[in-house]
């Protein structure tokens, strides 16, 4: 379009409303609907032009306007405030089971004189959510008071605390009613919630226990400062006091109503036909409640038509055309009875309060993790403490607080062993990490299973067969205690277990004894030694030459091999430290375990060392894995991907993009043969 250029200059009247409509837009489509339309930038430099007109001309500024969010003065406390119209409460159903639904329905149709032949009862269907109820007072399409339900009579105004939501509308959309009164809930989202959480942690200050107090007590803060500082929601679902407005006919079309005027109503409401589509909803929301962003404890009923609601009325200070049929809780109160400390399949230590008996998130507890010894130091949970119990879903339990109040006199402070409760070896916590570790990884009858599997893996010594399925049944049937077993137990114990058969079980001694002769990395790498991977095992065989001088290096000696740092150097030295592990290691030798061992390396010819290989294809004569420990023991490292860093590609048959890349970038191309040359004559 050609811009006008006889139009007037706007003034800044004209200017500021036309950016608070701008505003207020992209709030609605940002906070509301959740699809920004403009980078959040263009949102900030419309918003410092009203800030700067607004300050040029103090005169014109709107308690709508989006610069007044924020900026509401310190109270001394908060004032009351009566209800035009009383907020209800809603009667609950604790049956929660698809009865409670039917009993609901079948309460509604006897009072309205329903006969059983008549047709099904509409009902607008919601979710209950766990926040705080708030009473949102908009006249003339401006919000002018935010009060909380207190006890339905009188609240308490929390308007520049509300003002803060950006959620909630200033000003209303369309054309508002002379006074309408929204009703709804504010809540804290989950991951809001936690992230709340870290950023307490960060600055070394306390944690909040769930989402709905932490709602509820930033909603009643007196400086409203701090309130905009904790991430609230708000969904709105029903209605106070009302003037000049007339009504829609059902409470979904109030809700779409609602909607329009730019609250933010929950998508997942539905309309239902009687009991069984109430039982349907229920069941609905029950399979994806743990998915939800937010916590609710159940979902609500209403009868659609306003016309019948009014017909129900109601009973003292609830409706009789509105239910909430609530979920199994997911946190109660319980009592810790003991703290365990459980040893996983990778050596990890856990500590586990035992805890009364406690039924949450419809199963009954008795355990709940407190993951680590810095977690459990965190909560401070002690035994004989009072706490409550979170279960959600599948998620294991937890223990989210403790309350100090009920603390026993003499509850001592939880401190993590510093041995092994399963076999006595030393627990370990490296610096820098959370956890705290058994050292008996070869000899620790909790991690049998994974020693077993990490030494027979192909990357290791490679016994072909024992997998998963076979090394659970032989530690189950006790056959094998520790991996010297492995090359003890004979052909009748293998073919006795369970779906074994013979020529399978001779399959596996012939793996077994082919397993016995190895090589010095593929054994070290294969007894699970904490940070010892398959490339620095390689470094070490290399450095050494030999498993005893390994063994008993020191730590500086260690810190003397490549690529060998602290962290390494130590959890070797733990390892072989503990006598379990060097009498594993003697037994697998006594049972015919062997490879060949070379001089040290300072006496080995390393001349590709520095040198970057990338293999791809297939090679006629090699194995990719032979070529690779070929060049590795030359001192060359062998990588994944081509790069400016590479020396030499090696090429064999249908080599595909890395050939590719390394035409590309410029690097040397080699086939098998050259590889083979290279060796020989470096
Ligand atoms: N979704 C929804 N929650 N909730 C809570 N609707 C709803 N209605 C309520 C309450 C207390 O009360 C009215 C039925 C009065």
């Amino acid at each position: 379009m050609t811009p006008d250029l006889f139009a007037a200059e706007p003034t800044p009247a004209e200017r500021a409303a036309e950016l608070r409509a701008q505003l207020h837009h992209h709030a609605h489509r940002y906070y509301v609907l959740d699809a920004p339309e403009i980078p959040d930038a263009e949102y900030d430099r419309l918003f410092q032009a009203l800030q700067a007109i607004e300050a040029a001309h103090p005169e014109l500024l709107t308690t709508d306007s989006p610069t007044q969010r924020v900026g509401g003065k310190i109270l001394d406390g908060l004032v009351p405030v009566r209800h035009a119209v009383p907020m209800l409460s809603i009667q609950t159903e604790t049956d929660t089971t698809a009865g409670g639904a039917e009993a609901f329905d079948a309460r509604v149709r006897r009072e309205l004189g329903l006969a059983e032949t008549d047709p099904a009862v509409e009902y607008a269907a919601e979710l209950k959510f766990d926040g705080l109820a708030i009473n949102l007072r908009y006249e003339h399409g401006v919000l002018v008071q935010a009060a909380t339900r207190g006890d339905g009579e009188t609240g308490e105004d929390v308007t520049q605390n509300i003002r803060t939501i950006g959620q909630i509308p200033l000003r209303l959309n369309g054309e508002a009613p002379a006074v309408i009164e929204v009703r709804g809930e504010v809540y804290m989202r989950r991951d809001d919630f936690e992230k709340l959480n870290e950023r307490q942690r960060e600055k070394g200050e306390k944690t909040y226990i769930n989402p709905r107090n932490t709602a509820a007590g930033a909603v009643r803060q007196l400086d409203p400062a701090i309130t905009a500082q904790r991430p609230l929601s708000f969904f709105a679902y029903g209605l106070g006091e009302v003037r000049g407005w007339t009504l829609p006919d059902t409470h979904s079309g109030l809700l779409d109503a609602l909607a329009a005027f730019g609250l933010p109503v929950c998508v997942d409401r539905c309309v239902a036909q009687g009991a069984a589509g109430l039982v349907a909803f229920h069941a609905q929301i029950a399979a994806k409640r743990d998915a939800l962003p937010f916590d609710i404890d159940g979902v609500v009923y209403k009868v659609n038509s306003l016309a019948l609601q009014r017909e129900l009325g109601f009973k003292t200070r609830e409706p009789r055309w509105a239910v909430a049929h609530k979920y199994p809780a997911q946190e109660q109160l319980t009592t810790v009875l003991a703290i365990d400390v459980q040893v996983g399949r990778t050596g990890k230590l856990t500590p586990v309060a035992k805890l009364a008996p406690v039924f949450v998130g419809n199963v009954t507890v008795t355990n709940a993790t407190l993951h680590n010894e810095n977690e459990a130091r965190r909560k401070d949970v002690r035994v004989g403490d009072t706490v409550i119990v979170r279960r959600a879903g599948d998620v294991i339990p937890e223990v989210v607080a403790v309350l100090p109040e009920k603390r026993p006199e003499g509850a001592t402070v939880f401190t993590m062993p510093h041995t092994c409760p399963v076999c006595g070896s030393a627990a370990v916590r490296e610096e820098g990490e959370v956890d705290h570790r058994c050292t008996g990884g070869l000899f620790c009858g909790a991690q049998r299973k994974q020693a077993i599997l990490h030494y027979a893996q192909r990357r290791a010594v490679d016994i072909e067969g024992l997998g998963d399925k076979l090394v659970e049944q032989l530690v189950d049937a006790d056959v094998v205690k520790t991996l010297p077993d492995l090359y003890r137990m004979g052909l009748m114990a293998l073919a006795n277990l369970d779906r074994m058969a013979e020529k399978s079980a001779q399959n596996v001694l012939d793996a077994l004894e082919k397993s016995k002769h190895t090589t010095l990395p593929r054994f070290l790498f294969g007894l699970g030694i904490r940070h010892v991977g398959e490339a620095t095992a390689k470094d070490l065989a290399r450095h050494f030459g030999s498993l005893d001088a390994i063994m008993d290096a020191s730590e500086e000696q260690l810190l003397e091999v490549n690529d060998v740092g602290p962290t390494v150097a130590q959890s070797l030295r733990t390892f072989f430290d503990q006598p379990h592990n060097r009498e594993v290691v003697e037994q697998l030798r006594a049972c015919g375990v062997h490879w060949e061992e070379g001089a040290p390396a300072e006496r080995a010819a390393q001349p590709l060392a520095g040198k970057t290989f990338v293999l791809t294809g297939t090679f006629p004569k090699l194995k990719r894995e032979e070529a690779k420990e070929m060049l590795e023991a030359a001192g060359a490292k062998v990588a994944g991907s081509v790069s400016k860093k590479t020396d030499y590609v090696v090429a064999g048959e249908e080599a595909g993009s890395k050939l590719d890349k390394a035409r590309e970038l410029g690097v040397a191309v080699l086939d098998e043969t050259g590889m083979l040359a290279l060796l020989s004559t470096a």
